[in-house]
């Protein structure tokens, strides 16, 4: 199968590739290496997804470096070398560009070219795909990497666009350097992002004010350089770490507790949990096997927490607002920081509480809290995201029959193993609403649906004018099953953005699958072997 021509700025491929982050780049490779023929359209001018949009001060993965990457190549794991326990934003941006140089995957990617529309003609059994350089591609596949976390969430905020100062999304920061020298600086949010940047800018401002609407629960992240014995042994052990990591949960390797808070006394409890916050990140939320399961089970696990919160910070009041009240702990993508509680000792920051005082709007000089303005001579949005489907329906995507994905959607996603929708042929989403995505290492979710389209587009290969879509009746069996374990847990008592609860009018609806990334995998494995379970092919 070879890329013809049509004229200019029409070409004809086998697969279409709408991204080029962890996703988009791993496709490009294999989809290529057997034998097909790919364009891959990226809105940014540089390779990276999500790694290249957030470069605000302070990015950094919570997953740890030499887990967070690429395992399916031998030699790119021998040459590259990870430096710190969590890599930054930039030392990961560089390993995308090293894979990107590597694998010699630039010919096959436009940039600066946004996928606008992927429209399927029902006659040709093609998918049309128009992009913002110009270019359209028609291809029998159209495979979209568009990434969970890359449609930025800007709030309408009354009066936002007549703020006269810099303005910023942590999700779409600028290229150039930022100066916050002498300069009063006002963040709007405590996600994530928030706690990672809110940090660097008290260093560097004369004044930073953080809105905070709803507090979340912190980790230290007790970030460092990695030690040799630390790089030896995973270079010695790594594809047996691997492998572990693939058959687990989340496809990291926390530390799985077998015991329930229950199975210990207090005192046993306390010394578990203070081990795992000496320890540092995400591995926390592990320490017991019902923290997920069992509200008075991870009341213990919150109060540890919020015990160290009142230590962290100095100000009762203070800590009080920093204190998390309405959603149990892990519930909310827990955050993972560095001195983020501490910044609130600094005398040029102060922490305003929205639920006391509302933001009522922003004016050119500031942040209108009622009468009160703040003024600033810049805002940080770090909102968030429409996070899973939300750079999904921001393409005109249209199926059999003209049937947008927008409607298909509208009262919330469905999917067929969150790879396939039923009305959409050949279409497939990488880590799309219903599959394991953002609660796992999203690296390992990536590399497991990019080898099982693989494999499904390889199996298809020789028969050019077969389709493949997924069943509506397995689609529902599958939509039914995903809402079925989210609820078997307390993940839904929190309006977070799983849920889509952090943008207005978004169905409200658990949104990545919680059953395992291990069980997941042998799952799709299994459908594939049994002649694609649950989908069409004609
Ligand atoms: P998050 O986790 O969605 O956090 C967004 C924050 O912004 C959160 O504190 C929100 O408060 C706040 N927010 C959003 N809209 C507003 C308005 N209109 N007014 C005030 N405050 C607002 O996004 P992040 O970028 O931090 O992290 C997303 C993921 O990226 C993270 O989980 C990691 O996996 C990486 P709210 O809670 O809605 O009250």
């Amino acid at each position: 199968m070879n890329a013809q021509t049509h004229h200019d700025q029409t070409s004809i491929y086998d697969v279409v590739i709408v991204g080029a982050g962890f996703a988009g780049l791993y496709l490009i490779h294999l989809l290529r290496s057997r034998g097909l023929t790919v364009r891959c359209f990226e809105a940014g001018d540089g390779v990276g997804g999500t790694w290249y949009w957030n470069r605000y001060p302070g990015a950094r993965c919570d997953v740890e470096s030499q887990e967070y990457s690429f395992s399916f190549n031998k030699e790119l794991e021998r040459e590259w070398r990870w430096t710190e326990r969590y890599s930054d934003q930039t030392q990961i941006l560089g390993y995308l560009n090293f894979v990107a140089d590597r694998l010699e995957l630039r010919r096959d990617i436009a940039l600066s070219a946004r996928v606008q529309s992927a429209i399927f003609d029902d006659i040709r059994k093609r998918w049309t795909v128009q992009a913002s350089n110009g270019e359209t591609a028609i291809a029998r596949f159209c495979i979209m990497a568009t990434g969970c976390l890359s449609a930025a969430q800007l709030p309408n905020i009354k009066g936002r666009d007549s703020f006269k100062g810099e303005l910023y999304h942590t999700g779409q920061w600028p290229h150039h350097d930022v100066d916050f020298e002498g300069k009063h600086v006002g963040v709007i949010g405590t996600g994530s992002s928030g706690i990672q940047v809110i940090p660097q800018i008290a260093q560097r401002a004369k004044h930073l004010t953080v809105f905070q609407r709803t507090p979340n629960f912190s980790i230290p992240a007790w970030n460092k350089p990695l030690s040799p014995e630390k790089i030896a042994d995973w270079n010695m052990n790594r594809d047996d770490y691997r492998a572990i990591a693939k058959k687990s949960r989340s496809g990291i390797l926390y530390e799985y507790a077998t015991r329930s808070v229950f199975d210990v006394n207090e005192d046993e409890r306390l010394k578990e949990y203070e081990a795992r916050w000496l320890r540092g990140g995400a591995n926390f939320v592990h320490a017991f096997n019902d923290l997920f399961l069992d509200e008075k089970a991870n009341e213990t696990a919150a109060a540890f927490v919020k015990e160290k919160i009142r230590s962290r910070v100095k100000d009762p009041q203070i800590a009080k607002i920093l204190t998390p009240n309405d959603h149990p702990i892990g519930t909310k993508r827990i955050c993972v920081d560095t001195d983020y509680y501490e910044t609130y000792n600094r005398k040029n920051v102060t922490l305003v509480d929205l639920r006391k005082e509302p933001m009522t709007g922003i004016s050119p000089e500031g942040i209108a809290l009622g009468d009160r303005i703040i003024p600033l001579d810049m805002i940080v949005f770090a909102t968030g995201f429409d996070a899973v489907t939300g750079a999904l329906l921001r393409i005109d995507i249209r199926g059999q029959n003209g049937l947008t994905l927008k409607e298909t959607w509208q009262e919330g996603p469905k999917s067929y193993l969150g790879l396939a929708v039923a009305g959409f042929p050949n279409l497939f989403i990488v880590t799309g609403p219903g599959s394991p995505s953002i609660t796992t290492n999203v690296v390992m979710a990536i590399e497991q649906h990019v080898e099982w389209i693989g494999r499904c587009v390889t199996d298809l290969k020789s028969k050019p004018d077969v389709m493949i879509e997924a069943r509506s009746d397995a689609q529902e069996n599958w939509v039914q099953h995903v809402r079925d374990v989210a609820a078997g847990t307390l993940f839904p008592k929190a309006k977070s953005w799983y849920m889509g609860a952090n943008i207005p009018g978004k169905p409200q609806v658990f949104l990545p699958y919680i059953g395992g990334l291990g069980n997941y995998t042998r799952l799709c494995d299994e459908i594939a072997t049994d002649n694609y379970r649950g989908f069409l092919i004609y």
